[in-house]
């Protein structure tokens, strides 16, 4: 009698399924962190190329130019001091696309092009416009719809990697023909035999523990649902969080922004060797 109020109560238990064997070795600490800096500002095109060129494709809000920002923070912290760039090309809620150009941004010899979202309305146009981008047909600064199918130039970069950008927190709701769509553009890059990857960004909307991001199993259900939708092998897909309310960069996610940026510019290099 008298009840069990003396009783220690439970603790919650948890949502989250037990962790799992991680299925990515990465090191989160200074001395990677470090060399992963040195490996992107250390980098070489094939000699080849002069520059080493990626261009970033995918739905409006994936978090494209916010990734350029985080990358160029990264790669640029000496002259930065640590802190975030000035995010002067990405938008909250985004309803159109902030980025209606092909933008190039550079660092020493490398060319990062920021694309707008993909067209919903004429994804055949939108295919061949991307087409003319990866064969260096189309100059920065060019606006998308100018893009003229029948009037092509070579005063372009031609691309050694394309990433497609999709975000953990919204890629549910993105509109299926899209999907479609990208999958049909993989299917041009796979004929040129040019390197693609898939980036994975606001990984911190499913965990609030990136270091462990790798061990978590709904995490990698997420990860796994999104390639196999795409159809992009898991050994092509990085998973990062873009800086988007820090001032200040960090070693977890620049750890994840470089091992993923270290990744594309080895798959571009593996490209350069090739042409
Ligand atoms: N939580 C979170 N938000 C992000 C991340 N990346 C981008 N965002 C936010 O998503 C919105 C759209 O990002 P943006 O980079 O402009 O997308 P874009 O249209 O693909 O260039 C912005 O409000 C960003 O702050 C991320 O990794 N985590
Ligand atoms: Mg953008």
């Amino acid at each position: 009698m008298g009840g069990n109020s003396s009783k220690p109560q439970e603790p919650p238990k948890s949502v989250h399924p037990p962790p799992i064997k991680p299925w990515r070795a990465i090191v989160f600490n200074n001395s990677n962190y470090t060399s992963l800096q040195k490996e992107a500002a250390e980098h070489k095109p094939h000699p080849k190329a002069s520059t080493t060129n990626i261009l970033l494709v995918g739905p409006v809000g994936s978090g494209k130019s916010s990734f350029v920002n985080s990358v160029l923070s990264e790669i640029g912290n000496d002259e930065f001091h640590n802190r975030v760039r000035y995010a002067a090309m990405t938008r909250v809620n985004a309803g159109g696309t902030v980025t209606r150009h092909l933008r190039c941004h550079i660092h020493k010899n490398i060319k990062i092009f920021d694309t707008a979202g993909w067209d919903t309305e004429n994804h055949f146009i939108t295919t061949l416009r991307f087409e003319q981008i990866i064969d260096g047909e189309v100059p920065a600064d060019t606006k998308f719809s100018d893009i003229s199918t029948n009037n092509t130039t070579v005063n372009g970069a031609r691309i050694h990697c394309v990433v497609f950008v999709m975000s953990a927190h919204s890629f549910d709701s993105e509109d299926s023909s899209l999907l479609n769509a990208l999958e049909g553009f993989i299917g041009v890059l796979t004929n040129k035999e040019l390197p693609y990857l898939l980036l994975i960004t606001s990984i911190d909307t499913e965990t609030d523990d990136l270091e462990n991001v790798y061990k978590k199993a709904d995490v990698k259900i997420k990860v796994e649902a999104i390639s196999n939708r795409l159809k992009i092998s898991m050994c092509n897909v990085m998973v990062v969080s873009n800086y988007f309310q820090e001032l200040k960069i960090d070693c977890i996610k620049g750890t994840l922004l470089l091992d993923a940026f270290g990744q594309m510019l080895m798959a571009a290099k593996h490209f350069q060797e090739r042409m």
